[in-house]
């Protein structure tokens, strides 16, 4: 393990990294990857899931298995039920969302060489839409805007990065409070401001919805493979419509908590860290039992 030694391009982490150091460099830059968060094995039982379920045609929408309205891939196997808390990803969610936290929606992307790039956005903070900032002046949101509170896990399922394409990023842009300049917007991935991070396969990224990010030009052979699950606070929601639990496949309490209504923290969306999660007068709350 690293512990001080990190330069600023550094965004990739292993499993068990000191977690005061991921903490900072996910604030630091709005993202992080950490390598080897699955094994060969859970890429390949994956991989092998993706092909059974027939993804887009070559060169065709490259989104697949959404939700919310239904259960979206959850569907294909227990194996992408298990991403949802998978251990690799717990300890960083909880240090950007709390204990309580809910999975709002998801979806795969796939992707074959020439397919084009997305532009690029971000969903909450100065660049928003909903924002309407104005462009070059500083904007700070009103108090009853959220900004931090979505972290998207992506994982990918082959090789993405430098030179092969994916998710790309401006690093730090989740805190700036100017509006993304119409001239970096046009030119996108090909700004120098942003980066295309390496994601091998069975490496995963985090990163808040505030940060400034798109999908950039494909261009290697094999075919992008990425998953991706948006979680938010408890207590906030992208749309009203909710991802619903497959049929047929057994869910832990933890994960049948993540698919959850929203609900205010700890009052009426339980602890995701505590085993003692109790149903107390007809809503969850952690750490209180029923009397008598
Ligand atoms: O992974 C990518 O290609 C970018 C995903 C994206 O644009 C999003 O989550 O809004």
């Amino acid at each position: 393990m690293r512990t001080a030694n990190y330069t600023v391009e550094d965004v990739m982490v292993a499993i068990g990294e000191d977690l005061e150091m991921m903490q900072y460099l996910f604030d630091l830059h709005g993202y992080l990857v950490i390598e080897d968060a699955l094994s060969a094995d859970e890429v390949a039982v994956l991989n092998g899931l993706l092909d059974e379920n027939e993804l887009p045609a070559k060169g065709s929408k490259n989104r697949f298995g959404s939700a919310p309205d239904g259960p979206g891939f959850l569907q294909w196997g227990k194996p992408f039920c298990d991403l949802l808390d998978h251990p690799s990803i717990m300890p960083a969610l909880r240090f950007r969302l709390g204990d309580c936290f809910r999975l709002d929606r998801l979806y795969g992307m796939c992707m074959s060489k020439g397919m084009r790039r997305g532009g690029l956005h971000s969903d909450y903070g100065a660049s928003s839409p909903i924002a309407g900032a104005p462009y070059g002046e500083r904007y700070r949101p009103p108090e009853w805007e959220m900004v931090q509170g979505f972290v998207v896990v992506a994982w990918s399922l082959t090789d993405a990065g430098p030179g092969i394409g994916g998710f790309c990023c401006i690093p730090g842009s989740h805190k700036t409070e100017y509006r993304l300049p119409r001239s970096i917007q046009e030119i996108g991935e090909d700004s120098p401001l942003v980066v295309t991070p390496e994601a091998p396969a069975g490496s995963v990224i985090l990163f808040t919805e505030a940060l400034t990010h798109g999908t950039g030009d494909w261009k290697a052979d094999h075919q992008r493979r990425s998953l991706l699950y948006k979680y938010c606070l408890s207590q906030m929601a992208w749309t009203a419509r909710r991802v619903s639990a497959p049929e047929g496949i057994e869910l832990t309490g933890r994960q049948e908590i993540l698919l959850r209504d929203p609900g205010d923290p700890h009052r009426y969306f339980p602890s995701l860290f505590d085993d003692d999660v109790t149903v107390y007068r007809g809503t969850t709350v952690n750490q209180r039992k029923p009397r008598g």
